[in-house]
């Protein structure tokens, strides 16, 4: 009778130890990191960072479509420098790059946007945002 209800004691408090243990890591969030909304790329919003290069006196891909939320970087690889600037408006506005440098850009609104250098006028391109 003793022994059975030392045992029945034991087992018990073996088995509360266990279950607080497994309740614990339940508790535990199921990912740690990437909860502070900066991923880059196949995070649960699908928003993506698209590269363009500048090189030659060209922005390439000098067409570019993107999905709203998605950011574009520029990246300079030329000795000159350039800049990022809208046409109109002032949704691209960037510092002057020179090489090696990058700018970018978060597009929020759906819309064509036309951008230039403004060092070098001629330079043309444009980005869609769908
Ligand atoms: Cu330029």
């Amino acid at each position: 009778m003793g022994k059975n209800f030392r045992f029945i004691a034991i087992a018990g408090i073996i088995l509360f130890i266990a279950l607080s243990g497994c309740a614990q890591q339940t508790q535990q969030p199921p990912q740690s990191g990437n909860n502070d909304g900066t991923q880059t790329g196949n995070g649960e919003t699908g928003a993506k960072i698209i590269e363009v290069t500048i090189k030659d006196f060209a922005y390439s891909p000098s067409q570019l479509a993107v999905n709203a939320g998605d950011t574009v970087k520029w990246t300079n690889l030329d000795s000159a420098p350039h800049t990022v600037t809208s046409d109109s408006g002032s949704e691209l506005d960037s510092d002057q790059l020179n090489k090696g440098q990058s700018f970018s850009h978060t597009f929020a609104v759906a819309g064509t946007y036309d951008y230039h250098c403004a060092v070098h006028p001629s330079m043309k391109a444009s980005v869609t945002v769908q």
